[in-house]
């Protein structure tokens, strides 16, 4: 059975996203969304492409839309999503077919981290899996900016 299969290493795992979040005194809502299990089903991203909730939409167009995160954990947090999901509700999941799609979102986070003024640089992430504290299983590239980066990561 892989870890991820193992419903007590899963709590366990989200257990350890949770206590790290509230270290960094990050937002309830990331916390809340930890609880997710890693799922094909249709997820909130969904609905906000579908413009069924509002979302604050910073950039679109007819393959990724960028909207800023609920729950922000910079002066700039930024979420980049493709449209159309196609499998990818990880990276892990990533297949060939999926390159075009992955360096448009690349591309696309350049050009809002233009429009936003982070001249003097951002960050990119994609957590993945339970162990990355991935919440929403819809690929999402995070831009975050507008202040001093540390590194490790947490
Ligand atoms: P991750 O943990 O990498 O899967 O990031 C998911 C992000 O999605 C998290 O930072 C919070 C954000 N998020 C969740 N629900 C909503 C929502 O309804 N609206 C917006 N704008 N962001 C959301």
């Amino acid at each position: 059975m892989s870890q991820q299969e193992n419903p007590s290493s899963l709590r366990l795992q989200i257990l350890t996203c949770h206590l790290a979040a509230s270290s960094r005194n990050m937002a309830s809502e990331k916390e809340a969304a930890l609880a997710a299990v890693p799922s094909d089903s249709r997820t909130i991203f969904d609905k906000i492409i579908n413009k069924e909730i509002p979302a604050k939409v910073v950039f679109e167009d007819d393959k990724v839309l960028a909207l800023r995160d609920i729950a922000p954990q910079a002066p700039t947090h930024i979420l980049l999503i493709p449209k159309v999901r196609d499998g990818l509700t990880g990276i892990s999941k990533a297949e060939k077919k999926h390159c075009e799609i992955l360096g448009r979102l690349l591309y696309t986070a350049k050009l809002v981290a233009k429009q936003e003024g982070l001249d003097d640089g951002f960050r990119l992430v994609i957590n993945d899996g339970p162990n990355g504290c991935q919440s929403v299983y819809h690929l999402h590239i995070h831009l975050i900016g507008g202040r001093q980066m540390n590194w490790p990561p947490g």
